[in-house]
């Protein structure tokens, strides 16, 4: 493809300001491993895993033959009232990596369907055991679930909310966890911040009536909304207040799933048992889209035995559910993840990659940082009057000078592949560094 051989007017953009892309593009045209390749001929160190999914790096030669050999074999097969065998074998192996008795997957194409897909399963099941009047769905400020109306609603980010996101469900929102007087510059999970939890109890089920509400859901690490750590206890403490009610508590791992913060799911990282498990990205180290949720064995139980049988117990699906480009895209992720042990390289790298993020302290306009596994959220101090002007100047200058960073109002986000050496983190670290300092003058 030669540059400027095609038009850029037609493609509405997702999330990305257009006109400001358009103005000046930056356009991916290869990748391998840990690089990107420019379309005018630059290396770009992948400091983000794409858009946090390609935790074994780009490229991958078995994940690449695995889906030209299914695209050969067969293209597609109907995901209602037919099966094909990539979609069970990923589904036991996945079965098989979740903690506890989350034994059952429910796929989807998207972690957005995903969320979705939780709240659908989890007002089912209440209805499905005589509780129909559980239909109120808690999330928490600052949370990401994606960009359908349920994921939005239970959502707290308010640019995503602000047009949309107060119409479809009954739902209340859990405060956020951070809190810059008492927890930045945490390395790990801080300390301070358990007590927020109590919020649940305190006030959410005191308006509200356990009785009328169905689940929770959070993020165990916020990542979208600028890397938000768990503080220690806070989770287990929302699981007790959970089960005290009978709400189900769901984790949204699309970002953490699949090694981002140590072991295959945040939630052995933390210790805590949800009852359901959203993963997306990583599952196919993001080469095709594909979306899961894990749920409790109790859960299926009760909603499939709930229906006669010879009847659809769940009426739910897409047309895309377990689709085989993406299961064989799973299976060769899941034996890459394997085969190169990437969860315990992810654990055996965080503290050095800690250590590095943590060097940027003394830096222009750094107000926190803090980090989790291969995870980290550099937060700068706005701009008066221009929020995010900031951070987004030091991805520009990050890309110049050859680093994807990911940024969030004024928070960059770093999540590397599982695959990235020291070097290269001393290398991103280094340029990030490079860049606060140029913008440090403005
Ligand atoms: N839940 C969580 C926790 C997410 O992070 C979604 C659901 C939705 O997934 P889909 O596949 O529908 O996009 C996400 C997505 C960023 C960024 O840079 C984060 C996401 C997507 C794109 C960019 O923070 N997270």
């Amino acid at each position: 493809m030669n540059p400027g051989d095609y038009d850029l007017d037609a493609y509405w953009m997702p999330f990305t300001a257009n006109r400001q892309f358009k103005a000046a593009p930056r356009m991916f045209v290869g990748a391998a491993d840990m690089h990107y390749l420019t379309e005018d001929g630059r290396k770009v160190l992948d400091g983000t895993a794409g858009l946090w999914c390609v935790n074994a790096g780009h490229c991958r030669p078995k994940i690449v033959e695995a889906i030209k050999r299914q695209a050969e074999t067969m293209d597609y097969s109907p995901a209602f009232q037919m099966g094909h065998p990539g979609a069970f074998r990923v589904a036991e192996r996945v079965a098989k990596l979740a903690p506890g008795d989350l034994d059952h997957v429910f796929f989807a194409n998207s972690g957005s369907e995903a969320v979705d897909s939780a709240l659908k399963i989890a007002l089912a099941y209440h209805r499905a055991r005589g509780e129909g009047h559980r239909t109120v769905l808690v999330g928490r400020e600052r949370g990401y679930h994606g960009a359908g109306f349920g994921g939005m609603s239970v959502g707290g980010i308010p640019a995503n909310r602000k047009v949309f996101g107060n119409m479809l469900f009954r739902v209340d929102h859990l405060a956020h966890t951070h809190n810059p007087q008492e927890n930045a510059f945490s390395r790990g999970q801080p300390g301070w911040g358990a007590h927020l939890a109590d919020e649940l109890e305190q006030r959410i089920i005191a308006l509200h009536d356990a009785s009328n509400i169905a689940a929770v859901i959070v993020e165990p690490m916020a990542g979208s909304t600028g890397v938000l750590i768990p503080p220690k206890g806070y989770l287990e403490r929302l699981r007790a207040i959970c089960d005290r009610h009978g709400l189900l508590l769901i984790f949204d791992e699309v970002i953490t799933g699949f090694g981002r913060t140590g072991p295959c799911f945040a939630a052995e990282a933390v210790g805590v048992l949800p009852d359901m498990i959203t993963v997306a990205k990583g599952i196919t180290n993001g080469a095709v889209p594909m979306g899961a949720v894990i749920v409790r064995r109790g859960i299926y139980d009760a909603v499939v035995d709930s229906a006669p049988s010879a009847v659809i117990e769940l009426f739910h699906g897409y047309t895309y559910s377990g689709h085989p480009l993406a299961t064989a895209a799973a299976e060769a992720s899941l034996d890459v993840f394997e085969e190169e042990q990437l969860f315990g390289r992810a654990r055996e790298l965080a503290s050095y990659f800690e250590d590095a993020v943590h060097s940027l302290r003394e830096m222009p306009h750094v107000i926190d940082i803090r980090n989790m596994g291969l995870v980290a959220g550099i937060e700068l101090e706005p701009r008066p009057g221009a929020p995010a002007s900031r951070a987004f100047q030091a991805f520009l200058r990050c890309y110049e000078k050859g680093v994807l960073v990911r940024t969030t109002g004024d928070i960059i986000a770093l999540s590397p592949p599982l695959i990235i050496s020291r070097q290269q983190i001393d290398e991103l670290v280094g340029t990030i560094g490079a860049a606060l300092r140029e913008i440090g003058r403005d």
